[in-house]
C-alpha cells in the first residue's frame, strides 16, 4: 500500500514518520515550491525527550492512481494543492484529513465515492526548514463515523503513539476546533508560546472568548458540553513550550487558517443569529 503525502510540514512529516514506522511507503506530491535538484524531501525528526535528530526519506510521488492521500496542508491551501492531483484519485481513495479547522474540504472536487477519514491530534510540533521539532505527542483521534477501521488502521495503531479509532468524529472535530480558536489566534496576536495564555495576563481574554465558542457550539450541537476554557487551559499546559501552527503563520508572513477556524464559526453563527463579536474581531485582526 502506497500512502501519498500531500503537505509535508510539521504535522504531516510526522504523520509520515509514523506511517513508515508501520511498514508503508509514503509518497511526497509535489505542492508547488519543489525543493531544487532534489529527487524527494529530507525531512529530520526530533522527539520529546530525545537529542538525536531522525532522518526520514520521501520520495516524490511516482505517476499513477493515488487510493490512500494523507492532506495535511494548511488548510487554506487546500483547493490550490489538491486541484493538480484530482484526477489522479482513485473514485474510492481513502483521504486522511490532518488538517486544522473545518469546511476547507467542501466543494474541491472529491470522487463522489471517497472515503474521509478525519484525524484530530493536539500533538504538537514545529518546523524549521527541514528540521521538526516535536513539541508533543498527545492522543489522536481518527474516524470516518464508522464503527470499526479500516484494515490499515491496526499496523499504523502500532508506531503512531496514543492514535486510536473513535466513532463519534464530529464530536471530536468540534472539541478540536474549540481548542484552536482560543489557542491559535490569541497566540498569534499576543506573539506568545502555547503556556504564556495561562498567565493572568491573558485569562480574562482566554475566558470571554471560550464563552463566547461555547455559545455558538451549543447551538451547532445539542450535546457540546460547554467546557472550552477547560480544554483550551488543558492543552495550553500540555503544550506550553509550543509556537502554535497560527502564530508560526503570522511570523513568517504566511496566510493564517483563521477563516477556516473562528472564521468557520462567525459563519455557524450567522446562520443561527447568534453574535460572535470577538470570534469576528479575531478574524479581522488576523
Ligand atoms: O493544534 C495546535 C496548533 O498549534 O495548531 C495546538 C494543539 C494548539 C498546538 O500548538
Amino acid at each position: 500500500m502506497i500512502w501519498h503525502l500531500l503537505g509535508a510540514g510539521a504535522m504531516g512529516s510526522l504523520a509520515a514518520s509514523y506511517l513508515q514506522s508501520a511498514g508503508f511507503t509514503v509518497e511526497a506530491l509535489d505542492v508547488g515550491h519543489h525543493e531544487p535538484g532534489k529527487d524527494g524531501l529530507l525531512r529530520q525528526l526530533k522527539f520529546p525527550g530525545d537529542d538525536i535528530w531522525r532522518e526520514i526519506r520521501l520520495p516524490w510521488a511516482r505517476a499513477g492512481v493515488i487510493d490512500h492521500l494523507l492532506l495535511a496542508t494548511k488548510a487554506g491551501n487546500t483547493q490550490e494543492a489538491l486541484s493538480p492531483w484530482l484526477p489522479l484519485l482513485a473514485p474510492n481513495v481513502t483521504l486522511v484529513n490532518l488538517q486544522n479547522g473545518m469546511g476547507q474540504l467542501d466543494g474541491v472536487g472529491l470522487p463522489d465515492a471517497v472515503c474521509v477519514v478525519s484525524a484530530v491530534t493536539t500533538s504538537a510540533a514545529w518546523r524549521d526548514g527541514i528540521r521538526i521539532t516535536v513539541v508533543a505527542e498527545n492522543i489522536t483521534v481518527m474516524g470516518d463515523g464508522g464503527v470499526s477501521p479500516p484494515d490499515w488502521f491496526a499496523s499504523l495503531a502500532q508506531a503512531w503513539p496514543k492514535l486510536k479509532w473513535c466513532q463519534s468524529i464530529r464530536a471530536r472535530q468540534l472539541e478540536k476546533l474549540a481548542i484552536n480558536a482560543v489557542i491559535n489566534p490569541l497566540t498569534a496576536c499576543h506573539r506568545c508560546k502555547n503556556g504564556a495564555l495561562l498567565s493572568s495576563t491573558y485569562q480574562p481574554e482566554m475566558r470571554d472568548l471560550s464563552k463566547e465558542i461555547d455559545k455558538v457550539l451549543t447551538a451547532v450541537d445539542d450535546n457540546w458540553p460547554n467546557d472550552t476554557l477547560a480544554r483550551a487551559t488543558d492543552i495550553a499546559k500540555r503544550t506550553a513550550e509550543n509556537t502554535s501552527s497560527m502564530l508560526a503563520d503570522v511570523l513568517a508572513n504566511r496566510p493564517t487558517e483563521i477563516a477556516f477556524i473562528n472564521g468557520w464559526l462567525v459563519r455557524e453563527a450567522q446562520k443561527r443569529g447568534i453574535a460572535a463579536p470577538l470570534n469576528a474581531a479575531l478574524v479581522a485582526r488576523l
